[in-house]
């Protein structure tokens, strides 16, 4: 009987997929975008895709791969995938939650301290002698002790308060309905509300068309002059002109970003701020967590194939 055929999309040089996919008959395409250039009769065998990738997996795709069952996604937020397109097709999506929690959270607290406390222009500083020759750099900013206002208080954005909590923060936060959390903490029925309560705004929202620039214009407004917005979401959620705007302008004081509307892509305002600390979407980039995360979307493809439960289904 012939090997059921999945297209591997990606680079998985950190995540050892071939080992995680015994018995299957694997293809290996860089980008979705290139799905035409498998040969159509090859292409009709293909029942699985281990996605990994943000570019926009649609109908289309969908369309040229008739024989799929199941999108295992690489990866927590699969906003690029169309999912009720998927649905409508009786194809199976699945993503990577949880193992990747604490990565993402820890990154946000660290590019949130790098920002306070000036560590990459101090570390300048220290390369280029001024040490030596004019002393001390500027003062910088206390951390600990602030108001912290998390967008999103799902699974990473708890990580986040969590973490802060052992930075005596206060903990305000925005979701649909209040969440159960520990005492004290302030639930605000809107995102200006939110806005207007906090220091540091961490967005940790899901990505896609419900929260396109949930962070508006009108909500980066009603941030106070001496606060910061996190991001580790998606570039998507933050309406970035505005965010550019109040950067430039000083309305704000600073920025940790670790994603961009149209990442890889930086619009080049960013790399002059001096008030920013910016990654290139490192959030679940440690070794540790990308293997448990090409481990969970390989146990998915499995569990389809063997016809046994999904472990983290998505429809
Ligand atoms: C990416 C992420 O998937 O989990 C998510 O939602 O954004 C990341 O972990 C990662 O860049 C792999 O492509």
């Amino acid at each position: 009987m012939a090997l059921p055929v999945i297209l591997v999309v990606g680079n998985y040089g950190d995540g050892e997929i071939t080992a995680l996919l015994p018995g299957f008959d694997l293809i290996a395409l860089a980008s979705i975008a290139d799905i035409s250039s498998i040969e159509p009769s090859r292409r009709a065998a293909i029942a699985a895709v281990a996605y990994r990738g943000h570019h926009p997996f649609g109908s289309a795709e969908m369309d040229a791969l008739p024989g799929l069952k199941i999108i295992a996604n690489y990866g927590v937020g699969y906003d690029a995938i169309d999912v009720a397109a998927a649905s409508a097709r009786g194809v199976r999506v699945t993503n990577t939650p949880d193992v990747l929690n604490e990565d993402v959270a820890d990154l946000a607290i660290g590019m949130l301290l790098s920002l306070n406390r000036n560590m990459a222009a101090n570390a300048e500083w220290l390369a280029r002698g001024d040490w030596t020759t004019k002393g001390d750099p500027p003062l910088a900013r206390k951390f600990s002790g602030g108001r912290a206002g998390i967008m999103g208080l799902g699974r990473i954005g708890r990580e986040i308060a969590d973490r802060l909590v052992a930075f005596k923060m206060e903990i305000h936060y925005h979701s649909r309905s209040p969440k159960d959390t520990p005492e004290g903490w302030v639930w605000h029925a809107t995102p200006q509300g939110l806005a207007a309560h906090c220091d540091y705004l961490i967005v940790a929202l899901v990505g896609g068309a419900e929260t396109r620039n949930y962070v508006s214009r009108d909500v980066i407004a009603a941030l106070g002059a001496d606060s910061v917005i996190a991001n580790i979401s998606r570039g998507s959620t933050i309406d970035e002109m505005a965010m550019l705007e109040a950067l430039e302008s000083g309305r704000i004081r600073g920025a940790a970003l670790d994603v961009f509307e149209c990442e890889p892509q930086l619009n080049p305002r960013f790399l002059a701020l001096p008030n920013v600390v910016l990654q290139p979407h490192q959030g679940s980039a440690t070794i540790e967590t990308r293997k448990d995360m090409a481990a969970l979307q390989c146990a998915n493809v499995r569990a389809y194939f063997a016809g046994g439960a999904l472990l983290s289904p998505v429809n």
